[in-house]
This record gives structure tokens, sequence and C-alpha cells, in this order.
């Protein structure tokens, strides 16, 4: 069983969502504040049902899943498009494929030295996450 990812983290560092925001499509005005968003990640977990919320000050992202079970991903406040995306255990990393108009995106966290690490991936870009507990 992998170490729980449940809790509230905070933002350490962040390589790349330049990168990866390009690859998204996401328009230059919002990169700009995007880069400067201290993400708050808030993981939930009911029997085999998980809520991840992304949280800023300029906008929110809340994804709730069950494990491996397709189900349809709309990136509100994102990139907006439509996914179909599968969450599963990959050993002790938790890895989501979204299948959609983008190639190769999806993204995995996992837990290393009390740190949340979270890659995003889309297009041959990858964002690196590592965030702290808070709660
Ligand atoms: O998380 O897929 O934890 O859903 C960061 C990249 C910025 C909006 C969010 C809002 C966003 C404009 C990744 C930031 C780049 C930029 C706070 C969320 C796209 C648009 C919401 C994510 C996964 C894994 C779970």
């Amino acid at each position: 069983m992998p170490a729980s990812l449940c809790g509230t983290w905070e933002i350490l560092s962040n390589i790349n969502l330049e990168g990866y925001m390009i690859a998204l499509g996401i328009g230059l005005s919002t990169r700009k504040i995007a880069l400067k968003l201290k993400q708050r990640k808030v993981i939930e977990q009911v029997r085999d049902k998980y809520v991840i919320k992304t949280l800023s000050t300029f906008r929110n992202y809340v994804f709730s899943f069950r494990m491996d079970e397709e189900f349809d991903e709309f990136t509100k406040g994102l990139d907006e498009r439509h996914c179909k995306s599968v969450v599963t255990w990959e050993g002790n990393r938790m890895v989501c494929i979204q299948k959609g108009e983008k190639k190769n995106r999806g993204w995995a966290h996992w837990i290393e030295d009390d740190k949340l690490h979270l890659e995003l991936y889309c297009e041959g870009q990858t964002c690196k996450q590592v965030f702290k507990r808070v709660a």
C-alpha cells in the first residue's frame, strides 16, 4: 500500500509550468498570472473515491474519480478540454492518463522524503512540482 497522498499540501517548487502551459495552448496573459500563483493541493479519499483540489487565489480546479475507472474529465478553468481519464496505481505512483486532443497527456503523483511530487505531462513537455505537507 503506497504512502497516503491525503492531506493539504503547499507548493515548494515548480519547474517548466511555462512549457506545460504552452503545450496546452494557454495564452500569454493567463500564463503570466499562473506562473505567480502559490498552488495548494488538497487530496481526500473516501473508500475508492478520491478528490484532488488544486487551489489558488486565481482559480481552483477540482477533480474526483475512482481508481481504475475511466471517466469524462473537463478541465474547466485550465485549458477547457474534454478528456477520457483513468487513474491507476503504478507501484507507489498514482498515475493519470488523459486521452483527448493533446497527445501524451497525463500526470503522476508520489511521495518522496515526506514531500508530494507531481509531474504533469503534455506533448513532450513535463512540469515538475514538489509540495510540502501543511495539514
Ligand atoms: O492536477 O491537473 O494533481 O487534477 C496547474 C497547471 C491556473 C489556470 C494545474 C490555475 C495549470 C491557468 C494542474 C492554477 C495550467 C493555467 C490552479 C491541475 C493550465 C492553465 C488551478 C491538475 C491534477 C494532479 C489533478
